[in-house]
């Protein structure tokens, strides 16, 4: 590695522009180098010799919706060797290999769109009451999080709220099937050190809108909120963020991710056949079914999930998930 470069991890992106967090907990402005948005990555030895074009804070490249992407989706989450320009920019000119990534489903692979890289843990939030759960929606990002095989656990916050009973019983469920589920308040105060220790080294905090997740960040990350604002308006003033994730670092060292609320359902679509081995609870039964290709729904014969579903090893509404998802057009 070249000694002019220094590591840093993207916090935030918009467009063509990085926000990257430092070894040294400095924050850089950076763009990609060129090679990298054509797809080449350097090897590591040589400093790239192409000429580094000065940008500053009011003198930014034109941006433009076509600007072209680059070939590795580099994204919040990614490691990258920098070269600094100032104090305040510098550029990308390498990414290190990724250890995982969290993305939509590949369905249509051209358009894969990555929420997060090298993270361990995604963490979805609900609150337990306004807005009241939409169970199919956590579902859904439960079997997207096994389909990226990253461990997920559920947090309901808003538990200052009444738990209306059907609440409660699908908190039960979750239990059952093996999901670790955490209660909290962000009014109260309550939960999150539970709720921290279950975090891994970087988590991903995602969920529909309005459940409270920006609240619990900013009680683990004093000051989240505050520091976004300065930061978006430093850097990123007027721009459109493309991902919607901001990655924060934790007191304890750790890295944690808010993300904009999605309930938008299309956006986790996952392969049809994909979808019931993303269940946790229904992936034990499918190798047991007569038929290879069995899509263990209502006209399925000698289906081994839906003989679960009758003697109570599935839970009917899980099952009904499971059957509403698999039912969409374009889930094939
Ligand atoms: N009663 C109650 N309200 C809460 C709690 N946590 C957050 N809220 C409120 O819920 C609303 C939404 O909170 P946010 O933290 O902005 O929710 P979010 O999930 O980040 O929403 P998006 O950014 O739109 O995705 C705010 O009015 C908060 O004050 C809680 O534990 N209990
Ligand atoms: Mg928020
Ligand atoms: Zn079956």
């Amino acid at each position: 590695m070249n000694r002019e470069y220094q590591q840093g991890i993207i916090v935030e992106k918009s467009h063509q522009y990085f926000l990257v967090s430092m070894n040294d907990n400095s924050l850089l402005l950076c763009v990609l180098r060129g090679k990298l948005k054509r797809g080449k990555m350097l090897d590591f030895k040589g400093k790239s010799t192409a000429p580094i074009r000065r940008f500053s804070k009011n003198n930014l490249p034109e941006e433009t919706d076509d600007t072209p992407q680059d070939r590795y989706h580099i994204t919040v989450g990614d490691k990258v060797l920098v070269t600094a320009i100032d104090k305040e920019n510098g550029v990308i000119e390498d990414v290190l290999p990724r250890s995982s990534k969290f993305s939509r489903a590949k369905a249509e692979s051209t358009d894969e769109k990555i929420l997060l890289a090298n993270l361990d843990t995604v963490c979805v939030i609900f609150s337990v009451n306004d807005p009241y759960p939409n169970f199919n929606l956590l579902d859904r990002f439960l079997a997207l999080a096994e389909n990226n095989k990253i461990p997920a656990l559920i947090c309901f916050n808003k538990i200052d709220l009444h738990i209306p009973a059907d609440v409660q019983k699908m908190i039960d469920i979750y239990q059952n099937i093996g999901y670790e589920v955490i209660l909290s308040s962000a009014y109260t105060n309550s939960g999150f050190s539970n709720l921290t220790d279950a975090f891994g080294n970087m988590t991903l905090i995602c969920g529909p809108s309005g459940v409270g997740k920006s609240s619990i960040i900013n009680i683990i990350v004093p000051g989240a909120q505050q520091k976004t604002a300065e930061i978006s308006k430093a850097t990123l003033q007027g721009r459109q963020t493309t991902t919607g994730v901001r990655l924060f670092r934790m007191e304890s060292g750790k890295w944690i991710a808010d993300s904009a609320g999605i309930s938008d359902l299309q956006f986790w679509k996952l392969p049809a056949d994909e979808i019931a081995g993303a269940f946790r609870d229904l992936q034990p039964f499918i190798d047991n079914c007569k038929y290879i290709d069995c899509a263990h729904d209502a006209s399925a014969e000698f289906c081994a999930v839906r003989n679960a579903v009758t003697n109570g090893k599935i839970s009917e509404e899980r099952y009904a998930s499971y059957l509403t998802l698999i039912a969409e057009p374009s889930a094939e």
